[in-house]
């Protein structure tokens, strides 16, 4: 049973909150406004477990530094079904939607396209979607699941013909990226992350360096329209198989954005455990126009679990309104759990990333620094401490109730009912 609060009592709860935050001169109302039009773009990896609609490839086998677990029943096996349990996700969310495709989600009809052939065509059926249902897309190169990542290698392979696919790859998902944002009003962030690096210790960590370098200035050689797309290039500390070298690190990605006036992707998973990515904006931000961020939860590892309200995607979100950088930072999520209801998992993540948003947003920032600027540093722990059981979560479901969406936990009701009618019976 999952309890499902009265209407009024979320009324009634959200105009005593509305009073608590009006103490520090928060308009709820107002922060109401804002939040409604922050985009987070929904990774449609997560609907399929990363497996994509290729019909020779198919698939992570745990050899490309990605891997998902689980074998919940229902995942999706085509466009349509991954369209519907999206739309079905998106239902049970307030706010402003993207939804995230990697070349795999390609339709070729039963033709074999191969990722090096691929176009805009192969992704009507995605755009026609996205017009019905009001949606903007984003879009990735697929550098993984393929018999071209030869020795973990693709971009940086010392095989010149495996290099001349992927950056062929590379060249198309650019073109797909700017031909989607065309169509549908709204620049596509391309993200670009290849899996390549050594489980065991290199000889020789520049040759590949080099290789990619190269491979990615042919790629980018092409300037497009920001209006269009935005390229983004994706970093990573380790992956499986990838334990002691990865060839596209922080500071290599880092250094060619920052040379070549590109964006650089953190993935919150991508780093040192005890690393976190709140730190890293306001010093890259310093230096760069926009970031994009893939929210994600990493448990020990870069696991890809679903994104909590937790403290460090807690601390992403304070210092992206510390800083008045929203409009600066594209959030999408990037997490893939095959153990548990696939369409639950983007509504838990979604949700869990927009609550660390609004806290964010109901903060009184100025005041904090002030205290700060006064080196007033007790007020300003005492006022933080404070701020963490204001009553955010009446908040949040006044925003849900206002949205048409089903506060609390009572969408839950709705996966069960999913599942039972569509999901069980795929
Ligand atoms: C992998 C990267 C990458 C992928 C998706 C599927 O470690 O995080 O973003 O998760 O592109
Ligand atoms: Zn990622």
């Amino acid at each position: 049973m999952v309890p499902n609060f009265p209407d009024k009592k979320i009324e009634a709860a959200y105009n005593l909150a509305r009073e608590y935050y009006a103490q520090y001169g928060i308009d709820t109302d107002d922060v109401i406004k804002t939040i409604s039009d922050v985009p987070i773009s929904l990774n449609c990896w997560q609907g399929d477990d990363v497996t994509g609609f290729e019909t020779s490839s198919g698939g992570l086998d745990g050899s490309d530094g990605i891997q998902t677990t689980g074998n919940y029943p229902g995942r999706a096996r085509n466009g349509d079904e991954l369209r519907r349990d999206l739309k079905q996700a998106m239902s049970l969310l307030p706010g402003v939607k993207r939804v995230n495709l990697h070349a795999i989600y390609a339709e070729t009809h039963g033709k074999r396209v191969d990722r090096d052939k691929l176009t805009v065509e192969h992704f009507s059926d995605w755009i026609a979607w996205a017009k019905t249902e009001g949606l903007k897309l984003d879009f990735n190169g697929s550098f993984f699941s393929h018999p071209k990542v030869v020795n973990g290698l693709t971009l940086s392979s010392p095989d010149k013909s495996v290099r001349d696919f992927w950056i062929q790859h590379g060249k198309v998902s650019r073109e797909i990226s700017a031909a989607m944002g065309k169509a549908l009003g709204s620049p596509c962030v391309n993200d670009l992350w290849i899996p390549d690096g050594m489980k065991d210790s290199p000889a020789d960590r520049w040759i590949y360096r080099k290789f990619l370098k190269d491979a990615l200035d042919e790629i980018l050689s092409e300037p497009m329209d920001k209006s269009l797309t935005k390229d983004a290039l994706e970093s990573k500390l380790f992956g499986i198989g990838s334990e002691s070298y990865v060839v596209g690190s922080h500071e290599f990605y880092l250094s060619y954005c920052m040379k070549n006036d590109l964006m650089l992707c953190l993935d919150a998973g991508h780093f040192h455990p005890t690393e976190g990515i709140f730190d890293k904006l306001s010093a890259i931000l310093t230096f760069s126009d926009e970031i994009l961020l893939h929210v994600t939860r990493g448990v020990r590892w870069d696991s890809d679990h679903v994104v909590s309200f937790d403290d460090e995607t807690q601390r992403i979100f304070h210092e992206i309104i510390r800083g008045s950088v929203l409009n600066r930072v594209n959030i999408a999520l990037d997490f893939f759990d095959a153990s548990i209801n696939r369409v639950a998992a983007w509504v838990i993540g979604t949700r869990a990333a927009q609550k660390a948003l609004l806290v964010a947003l109901l903060e009184p920032v100025s005041l904090l620094k002030q205290f700060e600027m006064e080196a007033d540093f007790t007020s300003r722990l005492a006022l933080i401490e404070d701020l963490k059981s204001m009553p955010f979560s009446s908040v949040y479901d006044y925003w849900c109730l206002r949205s048409g969406v089903i506060p609390g936990n009572g969408w839950m009701t709705e996966i069960k009912k999913y599942e039972r009618d569509v999901l069980s019976r795929r």
